[in-house]
């Protein structure tokens, strides 16, 4: 039995346009979803693993499979349709999962054989047997796996064409922050992978560098932080002589023993959402952490990066309370933070979140003709209609934005100290200019974005 896993491409996904910008090979990375999949599938199935980001094979002349399996983010729902209809015109059956297929459930049954929602350890073995029995079901939930039997992902499959390995650890935040996603997908409780299963399969993973995918890989409570310290302390005695850049919130740099474990165990930098230089901003978002008293976010990212860990600091643009000046505000703010790179996001409603909700009632989905108009969910678009900032404002803030943080004068002066103090200067390096070098790229995206939008409204 023939199986084919595939991750749909974008097009407008800036980070996989390798061709317009050769910085972006290094920040293209492997859909784990797919080889947890791969993990999950008895030995009589022979696997093929296709990720679109490294280029569209050409499916007539591959083997025909007896069954594909897609997964999609929002932002590949549209491609995930092409390819599903391409299959079932030959007539193979499609499954498809992953956060689009649970949240956007009647969409995407319209448009497959079979939709898993939720996570899928707890029902994909039956969803091959009903494949191989001719009988899959139109549909299966996976809910929540139990943490502690999530095998390890096949990491032999895909193992040539990037610059990263890729692990999970814990799943689920009980934050639910307005914006995001993962409360509503993975649940409010944090679950945490047995540390020896996370270290056996750090193990099998043959990239040097690797991304941990976990959302907050230390947690929101002191037990979540001891254990996070208790899997470093493991990772480093296992001597793994892995590189590894995670997720975490403002938090991580208030424990130094936190620190000096994670940096021993291999982590060179952390992506820390920031998400509004104004309090207004982080009440309206629901970003709890970076709204305590006296926080101090400069002195913060100073003492991760004592410990030689870089960090990604992540904002949004186009809150209610944000007001035209935000772009050169949120610049302001990541430089004065001392972030060592910015990924400045467009606010965007991803369906199952209370953003989501909130907009559409009040009828502020400026983008709204699905599924086409999914490809532009990457969080790289203006989709909403924003309370101070009409269409060419916000492009203009965020552009700005992007402009000053990301000035030749700022990005050597970063560059060279992270040289100057021995802390990853090609990683800073190699993450300044990709940034940089798109910055080209979208102005005209942004262009034929506006043209659109204008041609849609004559
Ligand atoms: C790692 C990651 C990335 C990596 C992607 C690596 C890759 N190629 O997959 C990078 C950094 C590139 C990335 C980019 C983006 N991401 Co991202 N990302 C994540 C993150 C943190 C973890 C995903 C992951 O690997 N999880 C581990 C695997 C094992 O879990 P999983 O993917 O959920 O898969 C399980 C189930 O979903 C299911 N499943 C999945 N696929 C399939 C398929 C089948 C057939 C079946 C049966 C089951 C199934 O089974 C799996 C095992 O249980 C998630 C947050 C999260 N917790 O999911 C956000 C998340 C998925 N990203 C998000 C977004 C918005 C984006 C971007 C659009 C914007 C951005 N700049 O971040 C881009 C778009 C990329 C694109 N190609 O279009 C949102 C998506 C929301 C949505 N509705 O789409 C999330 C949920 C974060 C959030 N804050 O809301 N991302
Ligand atoms: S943004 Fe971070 S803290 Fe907030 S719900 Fe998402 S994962 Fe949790």
């Amino acid at each position: 039995m023939r199986l084919d896993l595939i991750n749909p491409s974008n097009p407008l996904v800036s980070i996989v346009r390798v061709k317009e910008s050769r910085w972006n090979r290094y920040r293209v990375w492997k859909p784990l979803s797919l080889m947890v999949l791969a993990g999950l599938t008895p030995p009589e199935w022979e696997i093929t693993i296709v990720d679109e980001n490294l280029g569209v094979p050409d499916y007539q002349a591959m083997p025909r499979p007896d069954l594909v399996g897609i997964t999609a983010f929002t932002s590949q729902a549209n491609r995930a349709y092409e390819v599903a209809a391409h299959f079932r015109r030959l007539g193979v059956p499609v499954v498809m999962g992953g956060i689009h297929a649970t949240m956007c459930l009647d969409e995407v049954m319209e448009r497959v054989d079979s939709a898993v929602t939720g996570e899928a350890e707890s029902v994909w073995p039956q969803v091959l047997a009903d494949a191989r029995n001719r009988c899959l079901k139109r549909r299966y939930d996976g809910g929540f796996a139990e943490i502690d039997s999530i095998p390890p992902a096949r990491h032999d499959l895909l193992a040539s064409g990037y610059a990263m390995g890729a692990i999970q650890t814990t799943r689920g935040c009980p934050m639910n922050c307005t914006f995001c996603s993962v409360t509503a997908f993975n649940g409010a409780r944090y679950r945490q992978r047995p540390i020896p299963d996370v270290v056996r399969e750090f193990q099998l993973i043959r990239e040097k560098r690797v991304l941990v995918v976990d959302d907050n890989l230390i947690g929101t409570r002191p037990e979540h932080i001891a254990r996070a310290k208790d899997l470093f302390r493991a990772m480093a005695r296992a001597n793994l002589r892995k590189e590894w850049v995670a997720q975490a919130t403002i938090n991580f740099g208030d424990d130094e023993e936190l620190l000096a474990l994670a940096a021993k165990a291999g982590c060179k930098g952390v992506f820390i959402g920031f998400e509004s230089p104004t309090p207004e901003g982080l009440l309206e978002l629901g970003k709890k952490f970076n709204l305590l008293k006296g926080r101090d976010f400069r002195a913060s990212v100073r003492r991760i990066q004592r410990h030689n860990i870089l960090v990604v600091g992540s904002f949004i643009i186009g809150l209610d309370s944000d007001k035209p000046g935000i772009g050169k505000r949120t610049a302001a703010a990541a430089t004065q933070y001392g972030v060592d790179t910015l990924n400045a996001m467009f606010l965007t409603p991803l369906p199952g979140t209370r953003l989501w909700e909130q907009m559409k009632s009040e009828r502020r989905l400026a983008l709204d003709k699905f599924p086409e108009d999914w490809k532009y969910f990457t969080l790289t678009f203006p989709v909403a209609r924003y309370k101070h900032l009409p269409l060419d404002t916000i492009i203009e803030e965020m552009t700005t934005c992007d402009r000053e943080f990301y000035s030749m004068r700022r990005v050597l002066r970063r560059v060279w100290d992270n040289f100057w103090r021995h802390r990853g200067p090609l990683i800073s390096l190699v993450g300044n200019l990709s940034y940089r070098s798109n910055l080209r790229l979208n102005y005209k995206v942004y262009e034929d974005f506006k043209c659109q939008q204008r041609k849609r409204h004559c």
